[in-house]
């Protein structure tokens, strides 16, 4: 009798981690139970009242060669935004100056790069660095991706934080971008915690993502070892011209708080940042994702390319809700 030969089984996708699964049962909850259980974590783990206060600066404008598919910056795409030339160091210091002086502690400067290259831009930015921490803030720089001698001269000018975003889950990153891959994101984090710099990194809801798919980005952050310091949560900034921004619209406000939620429960520690999109979610909105563990926002009128609430706006809306801005 001869045995018959079983065909090997279809090639399976890749199967959820246990993390994961853990955190898409959490993104299930009824909403408000999911609140309750993160405002309790948030409340073992900092002060609910306060909210730290970061302000950006896009230092280098367009032109990027990354097709990102959300983002008003690549050459890909023919959006509203015209190309830049980095910044002299002055101009970037003049605007760090007027941040402190607004109240934020950590000035963010973010470049439209793929990468750091070696050379006179880059000495540039590393006098930036030096700069704004001579004005006493935080320093916090995005440049795209680095090696392990960038960052650590970037330490050693006096940086302290480094902003490289995973955007979504493994899973849906080759239909948001193309010109670069998850691994490369994860080789420049480990670059950037291997030169002694704290982490932030998050990424952004509205990319066509499933639920699942945002519950596997909170498990590939958490799973940092060490977890990241900052967590930035991003609502899609829909940007006409970007193949995303057209088509798929932000999500539901409630999606944004169970996204906050989660990050806080699974990465009780960090400060998880409600960051673009402000604006579009309105106050009751912002007030449920504070009360679920986001305690770090953007302040000032832009983001990079997009407007953000203003400071009075921002002020109006914390003393509404009894929060108080902080520099660290
Ligand atoms: N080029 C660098 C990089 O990609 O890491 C740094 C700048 S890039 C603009 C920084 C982050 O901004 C992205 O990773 C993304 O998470 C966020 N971002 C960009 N465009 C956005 C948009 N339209 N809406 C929401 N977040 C956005
Ligand atoms: C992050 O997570 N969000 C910031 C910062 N890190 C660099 C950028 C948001 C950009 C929003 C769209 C724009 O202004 O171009
Ligand atoms: Fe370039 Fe960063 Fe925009 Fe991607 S997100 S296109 S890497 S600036």
């Amino acid at each position: 009798m001869s045995i018959p030969v079983q065909s090997p089984p279809a090639t399976p996708e890749t199967p959820p981690s246990t993390s994961q699964v853990e955190i898409l049962a959490l993104f299930e909850r009824p909403l408000l139970e999911l609140v309750f259980e993160a405002a309790q974590v948030h409340r073992a783990h900092h002060d609910p009242r306060e909210v730290q206060r970061s302000q950006l600066l896009s230092i280098k404008t367009g032109g990027c060669s990354e097709d990102c598919g959300y983002c008003s910056q690549s050459a890909h795409f023919k959006t509203p935004v015209e190309r830049e030339k980095l910044l002299g160091v002055d101009e970037v210091l003049a605007a760090a100056a007027a941040a402190k002086e607004g109240g934020s502690g950590r000035f963010c400067m973010g470049a439209a790069w793929r990468e750091v290259k070696d050379g006179p831009e880059f000495e540039r930015v590393l006098d930036m660095v030096r700069g704004v921490r001579e004005l006493g803030m935080e320093t916090c720089v995005t440049l795209g991706m680095l090696n392990e001698s960038q960052a650590e001269r970037l330490r050693e000018a006096g940086l302290d934080y480094y902003n490289h975003n995973l955007d979504t889950g493994r899973s849906h990153y080759d239909e948001v971008v193309t010109t670069h891959s998850y691994d490369e994101r994860l080789n420049t984090l480990a670059n950037v915690r291997g030169a002694g710099l704290a982490v932030c990194a998050g990424g952004i809801l509205g990319l066509g993502e499933s639920r699942a798919q945002r519950a596997e980005l909170i498990a590939e952050l958490a799973s940092l070892d060490p977890q990241p310091e900052s967590v930035p949560i991003n609502n899609l900034v829909p940007i006409e011209g970007t193949p995303i921004g057209g088509e798929q619209g932000t999500v539901d406000w409630s999606e944004m708080v169970r996204t906050v939620a989660a990050a806080r429960i699974a990465m009780p520690k960090s400060r998880v940042r409600l960051s673009a999109g402000r604006r579009e979610l309105g106050e009751e909105a912002q007030a449920l994702c504070f009360l679920a563990g986001a305690n770090s926002i953007f302040t000032g009128d832009e983001l990079l390319t997009t407007p953000n609430p203003s400071e009075d706006v921002d002020a109006a809306l914390f003393e509404k809700l009894g929060l108080y801005g902080t520099r660290r």
